[in-house]
């Protein structure tokens, strides 16, 4: 099992939460965490971040290695998110199992958490937002336990594209339609559609960097363009679910069930994982998401073997 490592000095206290707050996530289907990381934490996520975009982490299929001379900014303004950098980064490896990642998700799952993808999205200025989307569209569990973790790495705001949610839209469990998008607004080419809620129905998420939102796989979510002038909407936003539960996240191998299939590139953050007599397949690649292109509704690029 994973455990967090701290690796700076910090006096910060990390916040626990309340089970009224583990009731508001039921009813509501997010929660946030209010300076969940410490300053020095949000640093240490930022640095590692320029360190990814340079392509000094190793290689990120899409990334262009930075050149001589080329700044911080020329290389971040490049990619809006970038696939799995747990498995390149030790950093962002460890704050898969961060104390405060730990703590809500074992309240809100279950004992047993596993985690299974990360994604860094950088969203300089100009870059699209996220249409609207249930993450159980693009990460089915089969026991409704997806829970993101978006840790702000920027103040979030509704000028530079925070999140928007539909609270309570989790509840009915009924994945909507999605359909082509062709607003410009947004990244993903597909939306969710058809569903009892309007835009008015949706509130912003703003927060301080430092923050982590949480949200279940069900809720209707979204994100707008960065319209700010300068800097970043950064964040990490890392996948979990209960690791009682199978992943069916690709399709069955040769002579297997749909009923037996089950993702193993899997990080374990809390309790037990009752299939570790399976071993953890090495599957995820990271990669740049192909802006405007699909890349956000399309789990094939993830895999490794689709090389
Ligand atoms: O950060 C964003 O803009 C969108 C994130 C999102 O939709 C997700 O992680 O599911």
């Amino acid at each position: 099992m994973l455990t967090y490592a701290p690796t700076l000095e910090s006096t910060h206290t990390y916040p626990t939460i309340s089970e009224a707050e583990a009731e508001f996530f039921r009813e509501n289907g997010y929660l946030v965490v209010h300076n969940a990381l410490s300053p020095a934490e949000v640093e240490e996520l930022r640095s590692d971040a320029v360190r990814i975009c340079r392509g000094d982490a190793g290689e990120v299929r899409g990334v262009t290695p930075a050149l001589p001379g080329e700044t911080d900014d020329d290389v971040m303004q490049r990619y809006l998110c970038i696939h799995f950098p747990h498995k390149l980064s030790d950093v962002m490896y460890n704050y898969l199992a961060h104390p405060v990642i730990v703590d809500v998700l074992t309240h809100v799952i279950g004992p047993d958490v596993k985690c299974m993808q990360s994604m860094l999205f950088i969203k300089a200025a100009g870059k699209p937002g996220q249409a609207w989307h249930q993450d159980e569209d693009f990460i089915p569990t089969r026991d409704r336990t997806l829970t993101g973790a978006w840790i702000a790495m920027d103040r979030a705001t509704t000028e530079n594209g925070c999140l928007w949610v539909i609270p309570g839209s989790h509840k009915s469990g009924i994945l909507w339609e999605m359909d082509n998008t062709y607003d410009a607004r947004f990244d993903c080419t597909k939306e969710s559609k058809g569903f009892p809620y309007q835009d008015e129905d949706a509130v912003p998420v703003e927060v301080e960097a430092g923050a982590i939102v949480f949200f279940n796989g069900y809720l209707l979510h979204r994100s707008l363009p960065n319209n700010a002038e300068t800097g970043y909407r950064r964040s990490l936003v890392n996948h979990y679910m209960s690791a009682s539960s199978l992943l069916p996240w690709h399709p069955p191998q040769q002579g297997e069930g749909m009923a037996v299939t089950d993702y193993r590139d899997i990080v374990l953050v809390a309790g037990r994982d009752p299939y570790a007599y399976k071993g953890i397949t090495d599957l995820a690649v990271p990669h740049v998401r192909p802006t405007r292109n699909g890349g956000c509704a399309n789990p094939a690029l993830n895999l490794k073997v689709m090389e």
